[in-house]
């Protein structure tokens, strides 16, 4: 940095008394004339360097930022056996539902303890999709415990083809089998677990068939790009006990009110001579779904009793007409105030995001109230934003975030939750954490996970990031389709938490770009520390290995509901653990991120730490509270069944 002249005054000679008048003055111009120096050497590095954006806190976290961990991360995804790529069906007509999928899901199938993992397929448009039987379908693997997984789809009954987006999984029937729910373009599927064996459709049975998630008429190939009526187009989906009655319900993102008809009548272009893909804005939007598990193997939808659905009014008195409001990607089951009741948020793009807050309704049972604006969590900036994936977790010790994946050049939405105040309250403090600059801002966001990758004790974030229009670098310098993933150590200090990750030569099994949309953590190699999957857009999917060596400790819990008073896949279990004095909380919430949901076990990084000081579980269940659980050894997964 160059010198300000005023540094030089300090080697003048020392003036007599009677000249110190005359010195200050002399002293004061040449400050100035520092400060004139000094503004102008700032404008101009600005002007020759290009950004004008200067990522306030870089300077003052330096020390932290020295010390991020390079854990080394290797792409293992053929030697471990996935050969799954996803199919958009990209033909060049350019339609929305192309640029969005695909989800992973970690689950255990056969509870063997291996985290198996089920990646959702998209497929050809009717007019490209050649012989029956032709096109691929998703991809069920099961870990086989050596580092490699096997292709078991078509046994266990999942290998049919459709539009499919996102996926969840939970135990429906509290049997202590994982049952799975696949969404997709006006097609989505329930499936139940047969006590490890197989899976079988049950969507019809379960009442889910007729619903506007699932509607989807025999298309023509010549005639499917002129069908209007909306189709069902959902994309996220996550299982949670809303009223904590012991069974699973199950939420539906909805994303725009589509049609191949409606999408082809809108003109869109980027480059200004083809077809673009049409913005969500020029759709009107979708409704969300919430459907209540009755026990009996049957869903009903509660969506308007529950408070799910979100209108505005067009127009004015009584022509008015009702909007729905939701143009939604993800959702995340999350008790915000910590009152024990699952609240809900929502990251919808291009409008605001949801908060729906977890209520006793005064008519019996549970219901939502939908109330983002008031309590800060619909807009950042005062602005709506083109939300993708969404994510919860601590990240600090008793501070908690809601973290949402966002648009190309809009910086991550971090937003602190005020759990103490009634209802709670949502502040966006992206800038001050770490998650506003280059490295998280410019990149086409999708998916997101919350991952403590060095097991040092504090959740660590990645991104995964893809751009949705092949031409794009032709008219945006910023951007490529392929793009690189982005992760950010947790550096435990305020106010900049989150500092980025080197994209050196060691890390480039997880670096490498890609057009990339949902990711998962994971630990699918058994040695404690989480491993990801990463999906792309009409591409191979990634699974990188986490070679930390660091030489930390960790401990991973199981946890499973008593399936009566708590559901079975102990959605909504908090766990906490405290050592060396601090104490960490993780929770199991189903789907996180984008289209996709992690692992249900969850992992506690001990750093240096050999002990623990203490470990307590909260069940979901109403009155539920923290109950110390003893627990011999650590380095190791041990499965903890609710008293
Ligand atoms: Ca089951
Ligand atoms: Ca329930
Ligand atoms: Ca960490
Ligand atoms: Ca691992």
């Amino acid at each position: 940095m160059n010198q300000p002249p005023a540094a030089e005054s300090a080697d003048a000679p020392i003036a007599p008394p009677q000249e110190w008048g005359m010195l200050f003055v002399v002293l004061g111009i040449v400050a100035l004339m520092g400060a004139f120096a000094v503004a102008w050497w700032v404008i101009s590095s600005k002007t020759q360097r290009g950004p004008s954006w200067i990522d306030p806190g870089q300077v003052e976290n330096k020390k932290a930022a020295q010390m991020v961990p390079s854990v080394g991360w290797t792409d293992v995804t053929a030697q471990a056996g996935l050969h799954f790529s996803h199919q958009s069906g990209a033909a060049g007509k350019k339609l929305l539902p192309e640029t969005m999928g695909s989800g992973v899901v970690v689950l255990d199938i056969d509870n063997d303890g291996k985290q198996d993992l089920f990646l959702v397929n998209s497929c050809p448009w009717p007019d490209h999709a050649g012989p029956a039987g032709a096109t691929a379908g998703p991809a069920l693997l099961r870990n086989q415990g050596d580092g490699k997984f096997e292709e078991v789809g078509k046994a266990w009954g999942l290998d049919r083809a459709h539009y499919g987006l996102g996926a969840c999984a939970a135990d429906i029937d509290n049997d202590g089998f994982i049952d799975l729910f696949v969404t997709g373009v006006g097609d989505c599927r329930l499936y139940r677990n047969l006590a490890g064996k197989g899976f079988a459709e049950i969507t019809t049975k379960a009442g889910l068939a007729d619903q506007p998630v699932s509607s989807w008429p025999a298309l023509l190939p010549n005639e499917y790009l002129k069908y209007r009526e909306k189709v069902g187009f959902p994309s996220s989906a996550t299982f949670l006990d809303y009223d904590l009655d012991g069974l699973v319900d199950l939420f539906v993102c909805s994303y725009v009110a589509w049609a191949p008809g409606i999408d082809m009548g809108i003109a869109s272009t980027l480059t200004g001579d083809k077809r673009g893909y049409v913005s969500p804005k020029s759709f009107e939007g979708g409704q969300c779904r919430l459907y209540r598990n009755l026990g009996s193997g049957v869903f009903t939808e509660v969506s308007e009793k529950a408070g799910i659905r979100v209108v505005e009014n067009e127009g004015i008195g009584t022509r008015a007409r009702q909007r729905n409001v939701a143009k939604s990607l993800g959702v995340i089951a999350c008790d915000a105030d910590r009152d024990g009741w699952p609240d809900l948020l929502v990251a919808n793009d291009t409008v605001r995001n949801f908060f729906f807050h977890n209520e006793a309704d005064p008519q019996g049972g549970r219901r939502f109230v939908e109330m983002g604006l008031t309590q800060g969590a619909a807009y950042a900036e005062g602005q709506a934003r083109a939300g993708m994936g969404i994510e919860f977790g601590e990240y600090l010790p008793g501070k908690s975030a809601v973290f949402v994946a966002n648009f190309a050049n809009e910086p991550v939405t971090f937003l602190a939750i005020d759990a103490a105040a009634s209802p709670p309250r949502f502040a966006d403090r992206a800038l001050a954490v770490g998650l506003a600059g280059p490295g998280a801002r410019v990149p086409m966001k999708f998916g997101c996970s919350l991952l403590d990758f060095d097991l040092d004790g504090r959740l660590d974030l990645l991104l995964c990031n893809g751009h949705l229009e092949p031409d794009i670098a032709l008219v945006q310098s910023s951007q490529t389709m392929r793009q690189a993933p982005k992760l950010f150590w947790n550096t435990g200090v305020q106010p900049r938490v989150f500092e980025a990750v080197d994209e050196g030569k060691e890390n480039q099994g997880l670096f490498e770009p890609l057009v990339g949309r949902g990711s998962a953590a994971l630990d699918f190699d058994g040695d404690g520390d989480p491993d990801l999957v990463l999906t792309a857009n009409n591409g191979p999917c990634r699974l990188a290995r986490n070679d930390q060596a660091l030489g930390h400790h960790h401990l991973r819990l199981m946890l499973e509901g008593d399936g009566k008073r708590s559901n079975r896949s102990a959605l909504g279990a908090v766990a906490r653990l405290s050592v060396g004095g601090v104490v960490q909380e993780r929770v199991v919430a189903g789907a996180r991120g984008y289209l996709s949901q992690p692992e249900l076990p969850v992992t506690f990084g001990l750093g240096q730490a050999t002990t623990i000081d203490w470990l307590e579980i909260r069940w979901p269940h109403p009155g539920a509270k923290f109950e110390r659980v003893v627990v011999e050894g650590i380095d190791k997964t041990v499965r903890i069944r609710q008293p």
